[in-house]
């Protein structure tokens, strides 16, 4: 895969997305978001991939927002329709993902960058991130995710200070806040996430496809969340990585789950 604005690295069953526009601290532009979503698209069908990673390339900014420059001369139609593509094609497919995403962030994470992490099934901070949703410092709101995702991970009222005086956080009030699952060294990020994403590489994907579905739905839609729970939890009984899971404890052995 050759792309323009990210890079990729693969260790073991992992594969880590860099974001690459170090010279515009990696804002995403639409390019950007093009190649994301093919790359996603790619790693979905790909067996030997258990896990993401996603950070910003160099060490001053993982995402500092959507690129300014190009969005300053967006029509309300324009702005409308790619925050729509914008959530189908890139955002969406990240939180739906059915393998675990990990966001390692090394910096700024600034408007569009944080709703990229947000996006993700979990985040990792290095202690010199800031973190922060500035978009009503433009004239706008979070476009892609940030005023829904952020208050279901940190409660209405923190979410709302936030966005609404747009001000970045320090990583340790987003890790106080539970904005982020582990706070690190900037020089221990990507060893922490790497380690994690293997960590849930012993397990079966497929029942964690169904975890993040059953979770997802229930924030999604509260009223559906038990009901898609009890449907993913039955269908698992019929699994192939089911049998293993019990076959491989009765056995006492370690398990060898199927890859999606
Ligand atoms: N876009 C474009 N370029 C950016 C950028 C951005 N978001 N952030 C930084 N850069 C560029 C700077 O312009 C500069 O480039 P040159 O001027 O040298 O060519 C280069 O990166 C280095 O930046 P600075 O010189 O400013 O670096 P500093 O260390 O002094 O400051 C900073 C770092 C992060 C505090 C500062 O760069 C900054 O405030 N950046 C902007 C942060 C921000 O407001 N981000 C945007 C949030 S709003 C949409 C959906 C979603 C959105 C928009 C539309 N649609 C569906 C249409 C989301 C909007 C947002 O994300």
């Amino acid at each position: 895969m050759n792309f323009k604005n990210i890079s990729i690295s693969s260790s073991k069953s992992i594969r880590t997305i860099y974001i690459s526009r170090q010279k515009q601290l990696n804002a995403l532009n639409a390019q950007t978001l093009e190649e994301l979503s093919m790359c996603l698209g790619q790693f979905l069908e790909d067996k030997d991939v258990r896990g993401l990673i996603i950070t910003g390339e160099g060490k001053k900014s993982f995402v500092a927002g959507a690129d300014i420059k190009e969005f300053a001369k967006y029509s309300s139609n324009e702005g409308l329709k790619l925050s729509e593509k914008g959530h189908k094609t890139v955002f969406d497919v990240i939180y739906n993902y059915p393998k675990p995403i990990i966001a390692a962030i090394n910096g700024y994470c600034l408007g569009g960058g944080l709703e990229l992490a947000l996006a993700c099934h979990i985040r990792i901070g290095s202690s010199n991130a800031l973190l922060g949703l500035p978009e009503v410092s433009l004239g706008l709101i979070p476009g892609y995710g940030g005023t829904q995702r952020l208050p279901a991970l940190i409660g209405r009222g923190r979410a709302l200070e936030m966005i609404l005086n747009g001000k970045p956080i320090t990583a340790e009030q987003a890790y106080e806040w539970g904005l982020l699952n582990h706070l690190v060294d900037q020089e221990d990020l990507l060893d922490k996430a790497q380690k994690l994403a293997e960590s849930f590489s012993n397990n079966s994907l497929l029942a964690q496809s169904h975890a993040i579905a059953a979770v997802n739905r229930g924030l999604i839609d509260p009223s559906k969340g038990q009901e898609e729970e009890i449907k993913r939890f039955g269908a698992c009984f019929q699994t192939s990585d089911f049998k293993e899971g019990v076959g491989a404890f009765l056995e006492k052995r370690r398990p060898d789950f199927n890859n999606l």
